[in-house]
């Protein structure tokens, strides 16, 4: 019995029109998101710090994120993009940082160009970033530390998030694709989609954009192929939906005294066998 094996990161964007990808935080919502047809996951720092209860501002370490992100890769056939938020640090963390991922089997990281440590995107408080020249760096760094010439890194621009404007984040992610970088991300939390669309009519297609529609929902993702997007990360939904699943269900059972009315509603034990791959296990005890 083996591990799924699949392609890395950068081959599933060369063959994928627009690459679909969910966030999750454990192999379980990893799996689910691979049922469903994704094309990879994103090993989101929200998620990975919520499923702690502890808060996405650099609070986990990087072995932390990196043990969630390997323990998803390990039960897949699709790539894993690691969130690696500002990479840790320095250019020296950065380093460090792709050596372990890289070894880990994950095929693809991104980083983004915030101060360390880093505040969510969507929380109120500092959101300042690191100057250009200095985030360049930090994508040298990550470019020359990779072992294999498949790994890619996603640099990711918070000009938007920042309130700097389309224009920052245009002459950012520029640099940043000159400096090396795979792929682009443009990061806004804007109502609509009108600033990330203002980037990409702009943006003269020289690495693939990546972008995390969380706050303008209703960008449909025939629109976004469209508009020329070359990855959509749906970052945070299935931790939303957990959420809800599991208040509605716990409040249920508290209410209610017993369990009868839910079962049709939830996932039955022999689908969690499934989920855990348990027949092909227990064949092993005869092989
Ligand atoms: C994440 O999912 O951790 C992200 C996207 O980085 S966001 O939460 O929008 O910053
Ligand atoms: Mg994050």
């Amino acid at each position: 019995m083996q591990r799924p094996t699949g392609p890395t990161f950068r081959q599933t964007v060369e063959r994928t029109e627009l690459v679909r990808v969910a966030g999750a935080h454990d192999a379980l919502g990893g799996v689910l998101a691979q049922q469903a047809g994704f094309n990879a996951v994103w090993s989101s720092s929200l998620e990975v710090s919520a499923a702690r209860c502890l808060p996405d501002a650099s609070v986990l370490s990087m072995t932390e994120y990196l043990e969630a992100a390997a323990n998803m890769q390990k039960a897949l056939s699709i790539p894993v993009i690691a969130d690696c938020d500002t990479g840790y640090g320095n250019n020296l963390n950065v380093t460090h940082m792709v050596h372990e991922y890289e070894a880990a089997g994950i095929t693809a990281v991104c980083m983004e160009d915030k101060l360390f440590p880093k505040l969510n995107s969507f929380a109120a408080g500092d959101q300042t970033l690191l100057s250009t020249e200095e985030f360049c760096g930090k994508i040298r760094a990550a470019k020359n530390a990779q072992a294999d010439d498949d790994f890619y890194v996603v640099a990711r621009t918070e000009a938007l998030i920042n309130g700097l404007g389309v224009e920052e984040g245009l002459t950012r992610a520029y640099a940043y694709a000159e400096a090396g970088a795979d792929a682009v991300l443009i990061h806004s939390k804007s109502k609509t989609k009108d600033e990330v669309e203002g980037f990409l009519a702009q943006w003269d297609g020289r690495r693939p954009v990546v972008i995390v529609p969380t706050t303008y929902p209703e960008w449909h993702v025939d629109d976004i192929t469209k508009a020329g997007v070359s990855v959509v990360i749906y970052a945070n939904q299935g931790l939303r939906a957990t959420v809800s699943s599991l208040r509605t269900t716990f409040e249920a059972i508290q209410k209610h005294g017993d369990t009868t009315h839910l079962e049709e509603n939830i996932a039955s034990v022999k689908d969690v066998f499934a989920l855990q791959r348990l027949a092909e296990w227990q064949a092993l005890e005869s092989v």
